[in-house]
């Protein structure tokens, strides 16, 4: 049973009548582009076939009655109060917080509801579960009271109540990739202006996810450091985001940088590169260069490791296998804002038995942690089910 189906059955057996809405918005991957989405550059994510379900029908009053199945959890508050956090559980942010936006722009949503949440987007992965959620939610409510909201503003709201009231300074990547995605596409995104490019993935090539197990979650104080040291490199250099300082401008000044501080040089150094990786990239996928397309997932990968220092030894190592199995004619790197989570593999299809076969060989050997592999589809984005 699909989220959705299962997210309308469990809203009869907990409040006891039929849901007249269901939304159900996606998770992602991003194939390259890590950290250049708050650095106002490109990124090119795909949303996958795992997603998150809300499921739920108006009420007479102005409450709203959540239930969270995967976690048998109950939130209720009411929308002509101010919507303040409610700290016992960490999901019920996402929830009040699209909620407290949503009335910022729509002052008159009060319309109370009863609402089940499910998904199937594994949690604390790397795979934007917080962002399908914000987005399916904020769907929900759009929906619910037919306010003049699209799915970009739903997306800018689930990331604003991200930022001020869970307190994860992410960028605007996953919610956008979430709202937006395109069924067997891959959207590259200039998160400065808001255009997107759709790209199709060409048919003989497969998106390979892998679970290392290793959980990551954003609001770890690793994520907020390293947003501020991208801006600390922005001021040094002059200009209102990373995005605005071109490889030459920083090859002159860098070791002037350097001197200062080279952890922010080497921060710099990622996010500058990385943006032309996935302009580049964009090139490759147009001509359907997949060993070029490989080689720049690849140097992601390193500039991650020695410059960003956001990997982790046991991600490391399964890049490393998903390469070593691949080839040339593809490649491997981490997805996401890092310390954990998942890797993304682009293979040729012929080639995903074998590389299912060497991480399932080794990782759990090496790191007693045993993976989980996934082959995902390129996903349409938010919808109305
Ligand atoms: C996380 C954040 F939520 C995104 O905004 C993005 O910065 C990503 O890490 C790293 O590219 O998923």
């Amino acid at each position: 049973m699909n989220p959705q189906q299962l997210a309308k059955k469990l809203f009869i057996e907990k409040f006891h009548r039929t849901s007249t809405l269901t939304t159900y918005a996606p998770g992602r991957v991003n194939i390259i582009g890590e950290h250049t989405d708050y650095n106002e550059g490109f990124v090119m994510p795909c949303a996958i076939n795992y997603g998150t379900a809300v499921s739920g029908a108006k009420r007479e009053d102005k409450i709203f009655h959540v239930y969270a199945a995967q976690l048998g959890q109950y939130d209720k508050f009411r929308l002509d109060q101010p919507i303040e956090p409610n700290t016992q559980y960490k999901w019920t942010g996402y929830v009040r917080g699209v909620i407290k936006f949503i009335q910022e722009r729509c002052p008159n949503f009060t319309q109370g509801a009863d609402l089940v949440i499910t998904g199937n987007v594994p949690l604390s992965a790397g795979l934007s579960s917080s962002a399908s959620l914000e987005v399916a939610i904020g769907k929900f409510c759009q929906q619910l009271a037919d306010l003049p909201l699209t799915d970009t503003d739903i997306a800018l709201i689930g990331q604003k109540a991200e930022n001020q009231f869970v307190g994860c300074q992410c960028g605007n990547m996953d919610q956008l990739i979430s709202a937006l995605g395109q069924q067997d596409h891959l959207l590259i995104i200039d998160c400065r202006t808001l255009e997107t490019f759709p790209t199709p993935i060409p048919s003989n090539v497969a998106v390979i996810i892998v679970n290392s197990h290793i959980k990551h979650d954003l609001v770890s104080g690793e994520y907020n450091n390293l947003r501020r040291q991208c801006e600390s490199a922005a001021k040094f250099f002059g200009v209102k985001s990373l995005r605005d300082v071109s490889i030459a401008k920083f090859t002159e000044k860098l070791s002037e940088l350097t001197a200062l501080n080279a952890e922010i040089a080497k921060r710099a150094k990622h996010v500058i590169t990385e943006n032309q990786r996935v302009l580049d990239a964009m090139e490759a996928l147009q001509q359907g260069d997949l060993r070029r397309l490989g080689k720049l997932m690849s140097q992601s990968h390193q500039s991650m490791k020695e410059d960003f220092e956001n990997t982790v030894p046991e991600i490391d190592y399964l890049v490393e296998l998903a390469q070593k199995a691949i080839g040339e004619e593809g490649g491997a790197r981490m997805t996401g804002g890092g310390f954990g989570g998942c890797i993304v593999a682009i293979s040729p299809i012929n080639k995903v038995e074998q590389v299912r076969k060497m991480i399932a060989d080794n990782y759990e050997r090496r790191t007693g942690l045993k993976e989980d592999f996934y082959v995902c589809t390129a996903s349409q984005g938010v919808n109305v089910c």
